[in-house]
């Protein structure tokens, strides 16, 4: 069960935030919009939100997702893969200290975004991207086996669609995981009943299972009609602004 997200409203220059597609300009209004719904969401499955002000020093601070890995309990700091994403550490750092007794770091040489990391339970898969790298991978392994979790890691480093793990994986419960097509015969997910997803509907991968509820982007029904027809109760959201700037659901909060 999740009772806390933190996210934090886009700024001003959102738009010029890193982006690998070309989707077109993004709607800042509407991001604003899109953002109040995703919080309203995050409420609406018994969340209580921190809700952090725009920092117009980092354009892609709304995805707060990349800053931290959380777990019931301990919490990693990351060192984002982007230098121009790093900075964005120092202020989640101090909002995390009032959470958690346990707070750790990813140092130097290490890089690790947060939206490689998908917990599953007491198990995390951790993906070895343009973002995270090996030592940064390696070093969260161990921290998280220090509090008593396990781990498997992944390289996504040859699957071009996908920016972060978990752009193409998300857990939903018990055995049960959303996988891309390109990642589904890895060894990893072997013993998990994976979740079937249709080829023009890989962005819909990124799903956020909480507290019983499933958020989906919305305009992929496919996507919508398999969760359904799996008994779950889905809320689609729209996120086309986000996407534009390869953001998904997971991005947009730290849940815990
Ligand atoms: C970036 O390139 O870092 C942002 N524009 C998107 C980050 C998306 N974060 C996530 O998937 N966890």
């Amino acid at each position: 069960m999740f009772s806390k997200a933190i996210v934090r409203v886009p700024g001003g220059n959102f738009a010029s935030g890193l982006t690998t597609v070309d989707l077109g300009a993004v709607d800042f209004e509407r991001a604003l919009q899109q953002h109040k719904a995703y919080c309203e969401a995050l409420e609406s499955c018994g969340l209580d939100l921190t809700r952090l002000a725009a920092d117009e020093r980092y354009p892609d601070s709304t995805f707060v997702e990349d800053t931290a890995v959380l777990t019931v309990r301990g919490a990693v700091i990351t060192r984002p893969g982007a230098a121009s994403r790093l900075g964005e550490i120092e202020s989640i750092a101090p909002v995390l200290r009032e959470q958690y007794r346990e707070l750790h770091s990813i140092l130097e040489p290490g890089t690790v975004d947060g939206g490689d990391v998908c917990e599953a339970g007491e198990h995390f898969f951790i993906g070895i991207s343009q973002r995270t790298n090996e030592h940064g991978a390696n070093q969260l392994a161990r921290l998280l086996e220090s509090f008593g979790h396990t781990s498997s890691l992944i390289d996504i480093r040859g699957i071009s669609n996908i920016l972060h793990l978990k752009s193409g994986l998300a857990y939903l419960c018990g055995r049960r995981l959303v996988v891309i097509e390109a990642l589904r015969s890895h060894k990893a997910f072997s013993g998990y009943e994976l979740v079937r997803l249709n080829s023009a509907e890989e962005y819909a991968a990124n799903c956020l299972s909480l507290n019983g509820r499933v958020l989906i982007a919305d305009g992929f029904p496919a996507m919508k009609q398999e969760l359904d027809h799996l008994g779950y109760q889905t809320l689609a959201l729209d996120m086309s602004e986000f996407q534009k700037m390869d953001g998904g659901l997971s991005c947009l909060s730290l849940r815990f």
